[in-house]
């Protein structure tokens, strides 16, 4: 299998979060696509997944596999164990509900940000400070919904690590890009990150200004 990624990227770091946190090493060989060479337009990945954005996985029979949350899920369906999502079809349902929120409405809304910030952005896209505006809002709703699902938890979603664990974890890695970093406010939430930093599974990424 190759995962087509890039290793500074919150979307990828979430994968990898999630293997080292499971245990496994990567079942796949990884190419690089640079994003700020804008490799991800380019005619060849552009075949691999039209929509330009990485990760992208391509199975051994040629099946391509875009979007993190469905390589991660491919990955479970390949090594159950431990499971990472959810032992029981309620708790998946459960864990995927808290990871959608914190995908949805505060990396999604992150996105958005820089989208709407970054010079990186501004040749394919009108940027609004409302916009910048308009995300920092709906994160700060979500971000009080998520204090309280984290309540006294060790992880996000429990008592054991989740994919939501390194969803969350891997958006405030690139938050300082947006300037959005966690509220101390948040109390539960700021012991989780602090908590979920001295993890093994928290060390690798390096970006200029972090
Ligand atoms: N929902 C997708 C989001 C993918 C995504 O937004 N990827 C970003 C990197 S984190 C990207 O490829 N950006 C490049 C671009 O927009 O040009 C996922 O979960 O994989």
């Amino acid at each position: 299998m190759k995962l087509y990624t890039y290793a500074a990227a919150p979307n990828h770091r979430r994968i990898e979060i999630y293997l080292k946190e499971k245990g496994l090493e990567p079942p796949f060989e990884t190419v690089i696509i640079d994003l700020f060479k804008g490799e991800q337009q380019s005619p060849e990945y552009l075949a691999i997944n039209p929509i330009g954005k990485i990760p992208s996985l391509v199975t051994d029979d040629g099946t391509i596999i875009p979007q993190s949350l469905n390589i991660v899920e491919y990955i479970e369906e390949l090594y159950p164990e431990p499971p990472m999502i959810g032992a029981t079809p309620e708790e998946r349902g459960r864990v995927k509900a808290i990871e959608r929120l914190i995908d949805g409405e505060i990396m999604g809304t992150m996105g958005i940000m820089a989208q709407n910030m970054m010079p990186l952005y501004a040749d394919r896209f009108d940027q609004h400070p409302a916009c910048v505006a308009y995300g920092r809002r709906r994160q700060e709703l979500a971000l009080e919904l998520l204090d309280k699902i984290v309540g006294d938890n060790t992880f996000v979603a429990g008592d054991r690590p989740t994919i939501a664990d390194a969803t969350l974890f891997a958006t405030y890695e690139f938050a300082f890009l947006v300037d959005a970093p966690l509220d101390p406010k948040f109390r539960n939430l700021t012991r989780w990150h602090k908590m979920f930093a001295e993890r093994p599974s928290a060390e690798g990424l390096t970006l200029p200004g972090a």
